[in-house]
């Protein structure tokens, strides 16, 4: 009733655009792409912002169910999950630094009684444009990237194979312009502004190498919220969501920054998705066949109950009571008449109600007196890189111990030997993908067949190795209460690691 007597309304009044702001710092980088490559990792590295929960096969009901405490969002009812390809600031030498946004802001735009919730499993790619040119200096005092994603919906599919047909952007420019005959039902316009301040001078660069900036979203909104939120005017939504620590935009953008910092959440532990390193390098890990993925699920030393593997390869899984379906049928293709506008401009003013673009907004350097580089020691903290863990395997070199890494499996399941262990006399015998023999991967785990006698006699690890993306050593796992040590055991790479410490729990 409502929406058919606004439409009436619409034919002869020009409606104002309603929105609200969810502010943000990066959540984490890592390299997946939930949406893209829900098996393996992306071709580049991401830069992610909301729950921390960045492994390939996230899912609605993951975001749904995580702790709101832990998004880096300020919107606690917000759950979505965003994500760009990481920025880097590129030295002379090639040497390749992450430089996080200080300052992310999504704007929520929409037109009230117009608006169509995202339904749970929405998910979407904004194709981007060329934001960055070959000689773009920032040494600004502030440097914008902003990019909007599409606003129509074709009102059935949740997803679609490209991630983008099931989506457009409306026809022509102005809030107001009319979703195409094919994506009839208006959805949320999600604006996207990044920004980072006093930024270096020289080139900057995205983790794939291109001069687009794309964007990802997985709708972690429940519902029927974001539709009473929408069917309400933007002056409701204060009083209807709640702020995490109470973060809120009040007028001044560095008191934002100074509150978002001061209430800043944990990075994400991206230790078990992988552990390459992708700050401070000359070449950046490219390529989705380049590379371990060590647990789709971020999962280390997973049960064999969890998910590790075996799920099905095709992504959305919800099927909402409000119909819409998950879209691998071919829609039309994006009309070229409202592609993204590219631009860069020397004005960092914005407004959060104009058409969709892609942009980049560079500002002159205020004081050419202070160094360019002095802002950037101020920025939020970053993660620290890992090296790999490398533990001596058994059978390259004599080392009577358990692979401390996982394997894969014939039928393309990854394992670790704490899995063979759960049984062995099934799981010995079987081979990997590579056609090693397990018994070989996992000699402590695995007896020799014949006499039941342990094939080797294993010693403990000296060195340390990585734990959740912490150095380690046996020592630390032999702890005197038998509970925690039977917890740090229980993992398997402090499992393969100590084998004389760990002896009562293999
Ligand atoms: C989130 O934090 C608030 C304030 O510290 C607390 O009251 C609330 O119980 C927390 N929620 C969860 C799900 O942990
Ligand atoms: C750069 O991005 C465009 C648009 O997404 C894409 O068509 C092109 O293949 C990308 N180029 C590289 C080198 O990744
Ligand atoms: C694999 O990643 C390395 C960096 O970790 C990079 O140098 C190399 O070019 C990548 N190979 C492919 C095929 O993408
Ligand atoms: C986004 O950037 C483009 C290019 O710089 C600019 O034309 C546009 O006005 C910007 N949009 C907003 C909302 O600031
Ligand atoms: C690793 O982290 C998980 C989740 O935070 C925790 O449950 C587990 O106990 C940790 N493992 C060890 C060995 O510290
Ligand atoms: C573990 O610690 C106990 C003392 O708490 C010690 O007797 C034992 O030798 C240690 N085990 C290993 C394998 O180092
Ligand atoms: C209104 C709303 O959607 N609240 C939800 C916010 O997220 C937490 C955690 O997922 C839920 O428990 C709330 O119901």
């Amino acid at each position: 009733m409502k929406f058919s007597a606004l439409i009436l309304a619409l034919a002869a009044a020009v409606v104002q655009a309603d929105f609200f702001r969810n502010d943000f710092l990066p959540v984490g980088h890592v390299r997946t792409d939930p949406i893209i490559n829900p098996n393996s990792l992306s071709d580049h590295v991401h830069t992610f912002y909301g729950p921390p929960l960045l492994y390939p096969k996230v899912t609605f009901d993951d975001l749904r169910n995580s702790d709101p405490n832990l998004s880096s969002g300020n919107i606690m009812e917000n759950q979505s999950l965003y994500w760009h390809p990481a920025v880097y600031h590129v030295a002379a030498d090639g040497k390749k630094t992450l430089q996080e946004s200080e300052m992310t802001t999504v704007y929520y735009n929409w037109i009230p009684g117009q608006t169509r919730a995202f339904p749970p499993g929405f998910r979407m790619i904004t194709p981007g444009a060329e934001v960055f040119d070959e000689g773009i200096t920032p040494g600004a005092s502030e440097m914008e990237i902003n990019i909007s994603f599409q606003s129509c919906w074709d009102g059935i599919h949740l997803d679609s194979p490209d991630h983008m047909s099931h989506v457009d952007f409306p026809e022509g420019e102005g809030e107001n312009a009319p979703c195409p005959p094919s994506h009839p039902v208006r959805i949320p316009r999600l604006d996207f502004f990044i920004r980072w301040f006093n930024t270096p001078t020289a080139k900057w660069r995205f983790s794939d190498g291109n001069q687009t900036m794309h964007a990802d979203y997985i709708s972690g909104w429940d519902e029927d919220f974001l539709q009473s939120l929408l069917d309400g005017g933007d002056g409701d939504v204060d009083s209807k969501v709640t702020f995490r620590s109470g973060i809120l935009h009040q007028g001044s953008d560095s008191g934002l920054i100074q509150q978002m910092n001061a209430n800043a959440v944990p990075k994400a532990d991206t230790t078990c998705i992988t552990t390459e390193i992708i700050d401070n390098v000359y070449d950046l890990p490219r390529g989705i066949n380049n590379g371990t993925l060590i647990s789709p699920y971020g999962i280390c030393g997973a049960p064999v109950s969890a998910p590790v593997t075996s799920k099905p390869t095709a992504s959305p899984t919800k099927s909402p009571t409000s119909s819409p379906t998950v879209g691998i049928t071919s829609s039309p293709t994006k009309s070229p008449t409202s592609s993204p506008t590219v631009g860069i401009t020397s004005s960092p003013t914005k407004s959060p109600t104009s058409s969709p673009t892609v942009g980049i907004t560079s500002s002159p350097t205020k004081s050419p007196t202070s160094s360019p580089t002095v802002g950037i020691t101020s920025s939020p903290t970053k993660s620290p890189t890992m090296a790999p863990t490398k533990a001596p395997s058994p059978n390259e070199d004599g080392v009577c111990r358990d692979s401390d890494t996982k394997f894969t499996l014939q039928s393309g399941a990854m394992k670790h030997c704490q899995w063979v262990s759960w049984d062995r006399d099934a799981r010995c015998s079987k081979r990997t993908l590579d056609n090693k023999l397990i018994a070989d991967v996992c000699p402590v785990t695995c007896p020799d067949p014949v006499t039941e006698e342990p094939v080797c006699t294993p010693v403990d690890n000296t060195a340390s190795f990585l734990v959740n993306g912490t150095s380690r050593t046996c020592a630390w796992a032999n702890h005197s209460n038998e509970d925690i040590k039977g917890d740090r055991c229980g993992n398997f790479v402090v499992l393969a690691n100590c084998p004389v410490t760990c002896e009562e729990f293999i």
